[in-house]
């Protein structure tokens, strides 16, 4: 399973808090931190990948280039990608990049998990907003989460898991 979404909006920060381990997968409040594609083996039966994101304008065309073209290729390549974490910002709304993600992966045939980050910065009324917009617009579900307060965490976790399961038996 692989984290996407544009740059900054908390893929390496939701893996820590996924796994239990903070400082596992480097954050950092400057967009553009992961210029890697990084693995984490959990409980010895799938990957979670960290992924570089997209959208960050403030990079160097050329540096931007490579990393898209790294991410391409992870997914193109990706023979046993099981599916996609899609980090949406509570607070923002999806880009066309986003879009393109979806698309990429309907034509694949591939599973989406949308998951909307930093819920901590929304009041409740504001957050379940949200996910009606966001379920409305994208006709998926979606799942509120903050690494601060822990929201979310147990959903999402079962729902990789569930989706683990499943792609074992197909
Ligand atoms: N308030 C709040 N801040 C968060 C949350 N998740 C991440 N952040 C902050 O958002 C910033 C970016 O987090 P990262 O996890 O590095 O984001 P990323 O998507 O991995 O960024 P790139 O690697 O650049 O693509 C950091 O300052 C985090 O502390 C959250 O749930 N709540
Ligand atoms: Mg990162």
């Amino acid at each position: 399973m692989a984290l996407a979404g544009r740059s900054n909006v908390g893929k390496s920060s939701l893996l820590n808090k996924l796994v239990g381990q903070k400082g596992l997968a480097k954050v950092s409040g400057t967009p553009g931190k992961t210029r890697s594609l990084n693995f984490f083996l959990v409980n010895e039966n799938f990957y979670l990948v960290d992924l570089p994101g997209y959208g960050y304008a403030r990079v160097p065309k050329a540096v931007k280039e490579s990393w898209g073209e790294l991410v391409e290729q992870y997914l193109t390549g990706a023979s046993r990608l099981i599916g996609l974490v899609l980090l949406l910002d509570s607070r923002r709304d999806p880009t066309p990049e986003d879009a393109q993600m979806l698309e990429w992966l309907a034509a694949r045939e591939l599973p989406a998990l949308i998951v909307l980050t930093k819920a901590d910065k929304l009041k409740r009324s504001q957050i379940n907003q949200k996910v009606q917009q966001v379920e409305r617009d994208l006709q998926l579900s979606a799942i509120p989460t903050s690494v601060k307060s822990g929201m979310g965490k147990n959903d999402l976790v079962r729902a990789i898991v569930d989706l683990v399961e499943e792609s074992s038996t197909r």
